[in-house]
């Protein structure tokens, strides 16, 4: 768990720095090696490693917009991971999907941009392993601010009904973009909402990942074992924007400090030397954790850009007329 989160949180890092670069001074979202938005999940490792360290290859995972903790726990292979997030063409969606839609069929992982809109395919993955006779489960992550969504909703429900293999995990942060988590529900312990549909829901108060651990091994077990669904929620805490460029006027500077003094990751090195481990032991897999991000890195930024004649392919959508290489007719075979 401590590789997985110390790679995690240097890989972000890394991000950054790439992100930054060609953005300033005043600040282009569109600029640089890497377009668009960036949702980093400084402060929410603990859930990531906690969760699917008891997850195989096999075994499906759903992820938010903010996945890179989730993705890397998983098992998502770093390199086409960090070339799909540059844009470049071997990128896990051949540069389509950008970092908010890493979707890696080896390991049964996907995300999207959209909230809450993970559960839906969990429990669908989920279901079909029930009909199938595996013992394969699926695990649905989002956050605090996606907890009253249909979608997460009526995915709880149909789990339930159908005893489906499917952990429900919600990372509270706190934060909703700028909205407060006392703004969008009256429930402050997101597991509570277990129990209108009969399940099993569990808080994880802080973000020891050993806690996430025995909750989570408690409830893969239970769904592995055909006992039905579960909802988890773990205290996690936004260390960084809701994006990079948020310039965070919303929010109260002693919670950004609250959540910078909270480190998941120091926690769990004090934990491993407390049983033993030395210093020279966390330093070397923290050493091997950032020659594998910077290889990613380095690998990514020498990949081709996709040649722009792709943009049509592999899309559900007619490209518009002007774009048609039959030369302007009402949109292209697909
Ligand atoms: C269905 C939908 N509505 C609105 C948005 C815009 N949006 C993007 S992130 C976000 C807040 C998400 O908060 P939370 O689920 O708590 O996750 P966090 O960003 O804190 O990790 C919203 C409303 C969206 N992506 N999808």
């Amino acid at each position: 768990m401590y590789e997985q989160m110390v790679t995690a949180r240097y890989y972000e890092e890394r991000l950054q720095e790439e992100y930054l670069v060609g953005k300033q001074p005043a600040f282009d979202i569109s600029a640089g090696p890497i377009p668009g938005e960036l949702h980093l999940a400084a402060g929410h490792e603990s859930s990531g490693a906690g969760v699917c360290i008891h997850l195989r290859d096999d075994d499906t995972v759903t992820a938010p917009h903010r996945p890179h903790h989730i993705a890397i726990a998983k098992g998502v292979d770093l390199k086409k991971m960090t070339a799909e997030i540059f844009g470049r063409e071997t990128g896990l969606c051949r540069g389509k999907g950008g970092h908010m839609h890493l979707f890696d069929p080896d390991v049964n992982f996907a995300c999207s941009g959209i909230i809450a809109q993970g559960c839906p395919p969990a429990v669908g993955a989920a279901m079909a392993a029930k009909k199938r006779n595996t013992d394969s489960v699926a695990v649905a992550f989002l956050g605090e601010g996606a907890i009253d969504q249909g979608g997460f909703l009526e995915s709880l429900n149909l789990a339930a009904v159908q005893d489906l293999p499917v952990v429900f995990v919600i990372e509270d942060n706190d934060w909703a973009i700028s909205m407060p988590k006392d703004r969008v529900t009256d429930v402050e312990d997101g597991s509570r909402r277990a129990q209108g549909f009969d399940m099993p829901g569990e808080r994880v108060d802080s973000d020891d990942a050993v806690a996430v651990y025995e909750a989570a091994e408690k409830a893969i077990m239970r769904a592995r074992d055909g006992n039905g669904p579960s909802l988890i929620e773990v205290q996690v805490h936004r260390r960084m924007g809701h994006f990079m460029g948020d310039a965070e006027a919303y929010r109260p500077e002693a919670d950004i400090e609250r959540a910078k003094q909270r480190d998941s990751i120091e926690r769990l090195a004090d934990d491993l030397r407390a049983h033993g481990v030395s210093d020279d032991d966390l330093d070397e897999i923290r050493e091997r954790a950032h020659e594998r991000v910077d290889e990613a890195i380095a690998w990514a930024k020498e990949q081709p850009e996709p040649d722009p004649s792709e943009a049509y392919e592999n899309v559900f959508t007619n490209p518009p007329a002007q774009t048609a290489t039959d030369g302007g007719s009402e949109g292209g075979e697909q």
